[in-house]
């Protein structure tokens, strides 16, 4: 399997953590699809990572989507409970938090227009969808070690993730101090191997 990634992207760092949990060994392609000479639009026509390349030569993305493809794979352990119904709640809460991910991302480019071109009012629109749904994390997680039954799921690698780029991208929410319910769970998350492991490199 062949992974493009960027080493920035928290949607790709997603999909880097699945694969160390479940040690399913993949080629790193490292490509940003902002920079000019990016390959991304030959392998995804939406010119986003991630992108995966399966060995038998299928290309998968987004992210939720390549999670439900390594999760085919005979790769325990399973980041979806095998109950449908109780899979669509973990989906629901890996929406919720790639959510958070897409306003952070959608806040920090507005944030980066031009003067004269960026909207203040834009910014906070985005950053009042952040705050709704950290509450609603906290609420979901609701004191317990994982968002759903007693170990780790894609839910709580999607918010793992999302928290971290909060870090990277927004360090001044405070979500520590907002939501205390969802420290402990964070630093719990951010001290295992494959989150250790796909820290962004600053910048
Ligand atoms: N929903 C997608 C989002 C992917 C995404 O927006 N990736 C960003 C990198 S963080 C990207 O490639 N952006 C390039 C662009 O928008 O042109 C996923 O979960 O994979």
């Amino acid at each position: 399997m062949k992974l493009f990634a960027s080493l920035t992207s928290p949607y790709a760092r997603k999909i880097r953590i699945l694969l160390a949990e479940k040690a399913l060994l993949c080629e790193l392609v490292v490509d940003s699809p902002w920079e000019a000479n990016t390959r991304i639009p030959t392998v995804n026509p939406l010119g986003k990572v991630p992108v995966l390349i399966t060995d038998d030569g299928e290309t998968f993305f987004d992210s939720p989507v390549i999670a439900g493809y390594l999760e085919t794979l005979d790769a325990p352990p399973a980041m979806l409970p095998a109950d449908r119904l109780e899979a669509v709640r973990v989906r629901q809460n890996e929406a919720l938090a790639d959510g958070i991910t897409d306003a952070a991302v959608a806040a920090l480019l507005e944030s980066r227009r031009p003067d004269g071109q960026r909207s203040g009012a834009e910014i906070a629109r985005q950053q009042d969808k952040i705050e709704r749904s950290l509450a609603e994390l906290e609420r979901r997680l609701d004191g317990r070690p994982w968002l759903h039954g007693d170990a780790l799921s894609l839910a709580d690698v999607s918010a793992g993730v999302a928290l971290a780029y909060l870090d990277l991208r927004h360090p001044d929410v405070d979500w520590r101090t907002r939501h205390p319910g969802l420290r402990a769970y964070a630093e719990r998350l951010f001290a295992r191997p494959s989150f250790a492991a796909s820290v962004p490199p600053v910048g």
